[in-house]
């Protein structure tokens, strides 16, 4: 029997965040984006709500979320402002490799003094050589004595000039590619981190996104996750895990838009009545509904099989392809129903679409989801 309802806690928890993405979130939307600037005053706030650490399991001193409990959230608060969401969930991101495959030791060292102050946290895979193709990236890091030496650079991290600790992927045996990557946690304070660059993005204008460059870095041999060659495991099944919240994300600001375009549509008045009366607004809103919810299902699913233990690299891959390019499409139609209005800057419509684009190209482009959905689905081909 499928069973679609919410628990008492779980319906808590919408309300919570929803509540807190209309309140905090979207009356600061506009001037974030505007003056691209890192919105501390509300990440002080998400911090003692709890959003900042939410995934943290309890015993470090976080909200100990499942992962259906993640997904609710990530639609209320990217309804509220893409930007801000992504500094909070970045978080989750970067320390999903250490709540997943980090010892007793590291998760008390590394996860519980975040819980304790607004902190944040980087996920640094990415390169300038190795986007999609994540197994091809050239950082080293180089074992002496009882250290690691980190030398390469990295492109697009989200948080990476705000971060405290960074989940960092290196090769440690450079022979043997993808399977000579290893996973690490660094500190900020490690000399030789050199924050380059901030990007000057088209969306998402309140997260900070920056390049690194790592010089020498001297990370002590504990803080290597798992074992040396696990990086790209790592890697994957941190994002086969962190990829149904970005399609909850797609859900959020689709919802966002579509809820604007209603409002609207009853409102403006053109020929003699409101453009709602209209099939073309109505059957427009219809699809929007309609998209939304399968995106949201198929979000819910993916972290329903996270939850119970299930491999779900096909359904996260759904769950994230999908819910983004409503999101796309969506934002698209809802300006649409606003017109010139929906165009100028005075209306959300433009910053919603912006923002949409972002979701999907992070954490995997939509064609690397594509990628491992058509993998599972037509399984080996014979040459
Ligand atoms: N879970 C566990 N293991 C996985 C895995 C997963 N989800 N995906 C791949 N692997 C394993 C494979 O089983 C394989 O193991 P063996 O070497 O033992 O055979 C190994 O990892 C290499 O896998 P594969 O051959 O599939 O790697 P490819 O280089 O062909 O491609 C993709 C893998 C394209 C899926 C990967 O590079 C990818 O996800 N790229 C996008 C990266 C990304 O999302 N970046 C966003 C930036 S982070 S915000």
């Amino acid at each position: 029997m499928i069973d679609f309802s919410l628990t008492e806690e779980q319906i808590a928890l919408q309300e919570m965040s929803r509540e807190f993405a209309e309140k905090e979130m979207k009356p600061n939307a506009s001037k974030y984006d505007k003056g691209d600037e890192f919105s501390e005053d509300v990440m002080k706030k998400a911090f003692e709500v709890g959003f900042l650490t939410c995934t943290i399991p309890k015993e470090y001193g976080g909200g100990g979320l499942s992962d259906v409990d993640t997904v609710i959230i990530s639609e209320e608060l990217a309804a509220g402002c893409a930007g801000m969401y992504t500094t909070m969930m970045v978080n989750a991101l970067a320390y999903t490799p250490i709540i997943r495959f980090g010892t007793d030791e590291q998760k008390k060292k590394y996860l519980t003094p975040h819980t304790e102050k607004m902190s944040f946290a980087a996920f640094c895979l990415t390169e300038r050589e190795a986007g999609s193709d994540a197994g091809s990236l050239k950082t080293k890091a180089i074992k002496q004595g009882d250290e690691y030496i980190i030398n390469g650079s990295k492109c697009f991290i989200s948080n990476g000039g705000i971060a405290d600790i960074y989940s960092v992927f290196a090769l440690t045996d450079p022979g043997k590619g993808a399977r000579g990557m290893s996973a690490f946690i660094v500190s900020r304070e490690t000399p030789g981190i050199i924050i380059g660059k901030e990007e000057d993005k088209m969306g998402h204008r309140a997260s900070n996104t920056v390049e690194l460059f790592f010089e020498d870095v001297r990370v002590p041999a504990e803080n290597l996750l798992a074992k040396e060659g696990m990086g790209f495991i790592i890697a994957m099944r941190t994002l086969d895990h962190t990829r149904a919240p970005v399609g909850a994300a797609g859900v959020g600001v689709a919802r966002a838009a579509m809820e604007y375009a209603i409002e609207y549509a009853k409102t403006r008045i053109q020929f003699g009545k409101p453009v709602a009366l209209y099939q073309n607004t109505s059957f427009k809103i219809a699809q929007m509904a309609t998209e939304i919810d399968a995106a949201r299902q198929l979000v819910w699913r993916a972290a329903w099989m996270m939850d119970q233990g299930k491999p779900c690299g096909k359904e996260s891959a759904m769950a994230k392809m999908y819910g983004s390019d409503i999101a796309m499409k969506v934002t698209t139609e809802a300006l649409q129903i606003f017109g010139g209005y929906g165009y100028m800057k005075d209306y959300p419509m433009e910053k919603l679409m912006r923002d949409a684009k972002l979701l999907q190209i992070y954490e995997g482009t939509n064609e690397i989801q594509r990628l491992v959905i058509s993998r599972e689905v037509i399984g080996p081909i014979k040459k």
